[in-house]
Protein backbone atom coordinates (compact mmCIF):
# COMPACT_ATOMS: atom_id res chain seq x y z
CA UNK A 1 0.00 0.00 0.00
CA UNK A 2 2.96 2.40 1.03
CA UNK A 3 4.42 1.64 -2.38
CA UNK A 4 1.89 2.54 -3.96
CA UNK A 5 0.70 5.52 -2.72
CA UNK A 6 4.86 6.69 -3.20
CA UNK A 7 4.13 5.93 -7.15
CA UNK A 8 1.09 8.32 -6.90
CA UNK A 9 3.02 10.46 -5.36
CA UNK A 10 5.77 10.55 -7.67
CA UNK A 11 3.78 10.28 -10.66
CA UNK A 12 1.99 14.11 -9.11
CA UNK A 13 5.24 15.30 -8.83
CA UNK A 14 6.04 15.15 -12.90
CA UNK A 15 9.80 13.41 -12.45
CA UNK A 16 11.19 10.51 -13.61
CA UNK A 17 13.64 8.73 -10.96
CA UNK A 18 17.39 9.02 -12.59
CA UNK A 19 19.05 5.79 -12.92
CA UNK A 20 21.73 6.13 -10.24
CA UNK A 21 23.04 5.08 -7.11
CA UNK A 22 24.65 6.82 -4.83
CA UNK A 23 26.76 5.80 -2.34
CA UNK A 24 29.60 6.22 0.59
CA UNK A 25 27.54 9.51 1.06
CA UNK A 26 28.57 12.10 3.82
CA UNK A 27 28.20 15.17 4.85
CA UNK A 28 31.67 16.99 6.20
CA UNK A 29 30.13 17.97 10.21
CA UNK A 30 32.00 20.93 10.91
CA UNK A 31 32.48 23.01 14.14
CA UNK A 32 29.56 25.46 14.76
CA UNK A 33 29.98 28.73 13.50
CA UNK A 34 30.58 27.42 10.13
CA UNK A 35 28.23 28.70 7.25
CA UNK A 36 29.15 26.09 4.45
CA UNK A 37 30.28 22.18 4.22
CA UNK A 38 30.87 19.66 1.83
CA UNK A 39 29.72 16.93 0.67
CA UNK A 40 31.42 13.90 -0.89
CA UNK A 41 30.03 10.71 -2.29
CA UNK A 42 30.04 7.97 -6.00
CA UNK A 43 27.70 8.23 -8.18
CA UNK A 44 27.21 5.20 -10.29
CA UNK A 45 25.28 5.36 -13.71
CA UNK A 46 23.06 2.28 -13.55
CA UNK A 47 21.48 3.32 -16.70
CA UNK A 48 22.29 2.68 -20.32
CA UNK A 49 22.55 6.76 -21.06
CA UNK A 50 24.86 9.08 -20.09
CA UNK A 51 23.08 11.71 -16.90
CA UNK A 52 24.36 15.47 -16.81
CA UNK A 53 23.99 16.52 -13.37
CA UNK A 54 22.29 20.00 -13.22
CA UNK A 55 21.42 21.28 -10.33
CA UNK A 56 21.35 20.15 -6.52
CA UNK A 57 19.55 21.10 -4.10
CA UNK A 58 18.80 20.32 -0.01
CA UNK A 59 16.73 21.40 2.61
CA UNK A 60 19.34 21.92 5.01
CA UNK A 61 21.35 24.48 2.92
CA UNK A 62 20.32 28.19 1.29
CA UNK A 63 22.05 26.69 -1.78
CA UNK A 64 23.59 23.52 -3.33
CA UNK A 65 26.70 24.15 -5.83
CA UNK A 66 29.01 21.54 -7.29
CA UNK A 67 32.54 22.73 -7.13
CA UNK A 68 36.06 21.01 -8.41
CA UNK A 69 39.43 21.64 -6.57
CA UNK A 70 42.25 22.91 -8.63
CA UNK A 71 46.04 22.77 -7.14
CA UNK A 72 47.71 26.77 -8.57
CA UNK A 73 51.05 26.77 -6.73
CA UNK A 74 50.76 25.84 -3.33
CA UNK A 75 47.15 26.74 -3.60
CA UNK A 76 44.05 24.84 -3.62
CA UNK A 77 41.01 26.91 -5.58
CA UNK A 78 37.26 25.70 -5.73
CA UNK A 79 35.35 26.43 -8.86
CA UNK A 80 31.96 26.14 -9.35
CA UNK A 81 31.19 23.98 -12.14
CA UNK A 82 27.45 24.29 -14.18
CA UNK A 83 27.39 20.47 -14.76
CA UNK A 84 28.50 16.94 -14.36
CA UNK A 85 28.39 14.28 -16.83
CA UNK A 86 28.30 10.72 -15.64
CA UNK A 87 28.31 8.32 -18.74
CA UNK A 88 26.78 5.20 -18.76
CA UNK A 89 27.66 2.46 -16.22
CA UNK A 90 30.19 4.84 -15.28
CA UNK A 91 30.93 5.97 -11.29
CA UNK A 92 32.37 9.77 -10.92
CA UNK A 93 33.75 9.79 -7.39
CA UNK A 94 32.81 12.77 -5.27
CA UNK A 95 35.81 13.18 -2.62
CA UNK A 96 37.87 15.82 -0.60
CA UNK A 97 40.71 17.49 -3.04
CA UNK A 98 38.32 16.47 -5.89
CA UNK A 99 34.91 17.19 -6.86
CA UNK A 100 32.44 17.77 -4.08
CA UNK A 101 29.26 19.47 -3.69
CA UNK A 102 29.56 22.40 -1.48
CA UNK A 103 26.10 23.31 0.79
CA UNK A 104 26.12 26.51 1.21
CA UNK A 105 24.02 29.16 4.08
CA UNK A 106 23.23 25.86 6.14
CA UNK A 107 20.18 26.50 8.01
CA UNK A 108 21.55 24.90 11.27
CA UNK A 109 24.83 23.54 12.52
CA UNK A 110 25.57 19.34 11.52
CA UNK A 111 26.64 17.58 14.03
CA UNK A 112 27.90 13.68 13.60
CA UNK A 113 24.62 11.95 13.70
CA UNK A 114 22.22 13.97 12.00
CA UNK A 115 21.12 13.46 7.75
CA UNK A 116 21.08 15.84 5.33
CA UNK A 117 18.74 15.35 1.91
CA UNK A 118 20.08 16.19 -1.24
CA UNK A 119 18.02 16.04 -4.41
CA UNK A 120 19.69 15.74 -7.35
CA UNK A 121 18.67 16.72 -10.97
CA UNK A 122 19.54 16.31 -14.39
CA UNK A 123 19.32 17.47 -17.93
CA UNK A 124 17.20 14.74 -19.05
CA UNK A 125 14.33 15.87 -16.58
CA UNK A 126 15.16 12.88 -14.61
CA UNK A 127 16.04 13.50 -10.31
CA UNK A 128 16.56 11.58 -7.43
CA UNK A 129 17.54 12.17 -3.36
CA UNK A 130 19.34 10.65 -1.18
CA UNK A 131 19.77 11.25 2.96
CA UNK A 132 23.13 11.26 3.60
CA UNK A 133 25.05 11.11 7.26
CA UNK A 134 26.94 13.88 8.54
CA UNK A 135 30.42 12.70 9.82
CA UNK A 136 32.58 14.93 11.73
CA UNK A 137 35.45 16.33 9.70
CA UNK A 138 37.76 14.32 12.37
CA UNK A 139 36.12 10.99 11.41
CA UNK A 140 36.82 11.40 7.59
CA UNK A 141 38.80 8.39 5.99
CA UNK A 142 41.16 11.33 3.92
CA UNK A 143 41.77 13.17 8.01
CA UNK A 144 42.74 9.82 8.88
CA UNK A 145 44.84 9.04 6.01
CA UNK A 146 46.62 12.41 6.39
CA UNK A 147 47.19 11.43 10.45
CA UNK A 148 48.63 8.46 9.54
CA UNK A 149 51.09 9.23 7.06
CA UNK A 150 52.33 11.55 9.24
CU1 LIG B 1 33.80 23.79 -2.76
Amino acid sequence: MRIIVTCLLLMMAGWVQAELKIEQAYVRGLPPGQPNTAAFMSLNNTGSQPLTLTAISSPAAQSVELHTSRQHGDMVHMEKLDSLQIAAAETVVLQPGGHHLMLLGLHQPLAEGDSVILQFSFSDGSQTSAKLAVRSVLNEPAAQQHQHHH
